[in-house]
């Protein structure tokens, strides 16, 4: 018996760049889409770990039919939540990327009728790990069929966009287990383009 998931997922991963010439496209590789809870064991067995994978490698876990970049038309409007891991070896990487997993995949990081979660994402860097949340909008009102604009983010009031990113930040510090001491940031895509990177200028904390 398999237990379907409400969504089907697909694993991504970016090898770490070999020589200078390597740009983003040719190392952000497609792995897996898979629809059950035994399926995605069945990945989740088979793949390295976290903790074993080299510098500047990232997994992405995505909604099938978005892809984990910025220009995805259902990202272009989005932002993420994310928080960077500093103490690396201090911390279970493993296990907080596993729960950021389930929890997307189980659909417990929002109410599922607000549709904003496109994906999770970590990355592994010389200084911290980064665990992401990807959302579809920053928070308001996102224009334009077909443009990003699925199912959840018509009619809805600034104050409401702001509200259900604020509640899916909420539930991603509980997964992560962060101390109320820490903060949880919140950026727009749009901005980490801009600066070049992903240290952009927080919109909201929590
Ligand atoms: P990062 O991996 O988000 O953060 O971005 P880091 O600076 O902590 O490593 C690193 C670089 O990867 C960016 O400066 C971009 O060159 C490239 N990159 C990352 N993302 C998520 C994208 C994306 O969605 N689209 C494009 N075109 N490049 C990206």
């Amino acid at each position: 018996v398999k237990h379907p998931l409400s969504n089907r997922w697909t694993l991504w991963f970016t090898k770490p760049a070999s020589g200078k010439g390597d740009n983003w496209n040719d190392l952000l590789k497609e792995v897996i889409t898979f629809e059950s809870v035994e399926e995605f064991w069945g990945v989740y067995n088979n793949i390295a770990p976290v903790s074993e994978l080299a510098l500047k490698s990232d997994y992405h876990l995505f909604k099938e039919g978005v892809r984990p970049e910025w220009e995805d038309p259902q990202n272009k409007h989005g932002g993420k939540w994310s928080y960077q891991f500093k103490e690396k070896r201090n911390i279970s990487i493993d296990d907080l990327w596993l729960h950021t997993m389930l929890a997307a995949i189980g659909e417990t990081l929002e109410n599922e009728e607000d549709g904003e979660v496109m994906g999770v994402v970590v990355n592994v860097r010389k200084a911290f790990f980064r665990i992401g949340v990807w959302t579809r909008t920053t928070g308001r009102h996102v224009p334009g069929r077909g443009d990003g604009d699925v199912a959840g983010g018509k009619g809805r009031s600034p104050e409401k966009g702001k509200e259900i990113l604020m509640t899916i930040g909420k539930r991603f510090k509980e997964v992560l287990r962060l101390p109320a001491t820490e903060q949880l940031e919140f950026s727009g895509h749009t901005d980490s383009a801009h600066s070049g990177s992903t240290r952009a200028k927080a919109k909201f904390v929590v």
